[in-house]
């Protein structure tokens, strides 16, 4: 069977991208079973001859309406498929679809009949916020990082930016490459409309959320630099952690030295 990828060297760029980065989440063991999801908006790399491609499943509804969609292309990593089989094989734990024009329902289109990620209706539904907003951000990343998931068992880290300035404060990097910090969520449940709804209103102020005890929801132009943004985060907990073994609270970067970070990188906050 010829794969949606063959001789398009730009979508398969993309798609192999995600390939790479499901073999980084599961090496960081952030990725455990069938934990985690991506899509990726791949509407850019669509010819006319994906356009008349004949759907490979019903008409299913997506949950909400969405539309700045209609029309779109995404590449979704497949329901209950892993990471680590995605990263070696991505149109076989993953599939595409076509959004249809009632901008409430999808069908798939290549290469397998692979029912797209439980996590469909929040990710779609971001995807839907950042067309509305013009955004160049094409990726979506739901992933399961341990340290930052831990940090989210303790009441004082759900607070508004807590946990955003500590990590910031651990190592200059994190706040250059994760300029907008770590917004939080309150648990909701996995999958619900709830969730969704909640992850676009805090994705206006951040790129990366928490959802509390559960894992982080990332947003960036590919899936490598969500990825990135999680995983500088995450070193920062690693190194909060670190500290905290060695028997001492880290004094953390002053304010004085993250104001100075925030001016001569030009960064948002
Ligand atoms: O796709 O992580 O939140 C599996 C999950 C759901
Ligand atoms: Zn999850």
């Amino acid at each position: 069977m010829k794969s949606i990828l063959e001789n398009r060297p730009a979508l398969a760029k993309e798609v192999n991208k995600v390939a790479e980065v499901a073999g980084y989440l599961w090496q960081k063991g952030w990725a455990e079973r069938n934990g985690g999801n991506i899509t990726i908006n791949i509407t850019e790399f669509v010819d006319d001859e994906i356009r008349e491609m004949e759907p490979i499943s019903d008409v299913k509804a997506i949950g909400v309406t969405l539309p700045y969609l209609k029309g779109g292309y995404f590449y979704c990593k497949g329901t209950n498929k892993r990471m680590r089989d995605l990263a070696r094989r991505p149109m076989e734990n993953g599939s595409v679809i076509r959004i249809l024009d009632d901008c409430a329902s999808y069908v798939i289109i290549a290469d397998e009949p692979i029912a797209p990620t439980s996590e469909l209706p929040s990710h779609l539904s971001v995807h839907n916020d950042l067309l509305s907003k013009n955004s160049p951000y094409k990726a979506s990343v739901h992933t399961h990082p341990i340290e930052l998931i831990a940090m989210t068992h303790c009441r004082k880290f759900l607070e508004k930016d807590v946990a955003t300035n500590l990590l910031w404060s651990m190592i200059p990097e994190t706040k250059a490459f994760c300029p907008r910090g770590l917004g939080i969520i309150p648990y909701k449940l996995p999958s619900s409309v709830e969730l969704a709804e909640a992850t676009i209103k805090e994705l206006q102020d951040y790129d990366v959320v928490m959802w509390e005890k559960h894992g982080v929801f990332a947003v960036d132009c590919d899936v490598m630099q969500a990825f990135d943004q999680i995983d500088v985060l995450n070193k920062s907990a690693l190194i909060y952690i670190a500290a905290k073994n060695m028997g001492f609270e880290p004094d953390g970067m002053s304010q004085e030295q993250m104001k100075e970070m925030s001016v001569a990188f030009k960064l948002p906050k």
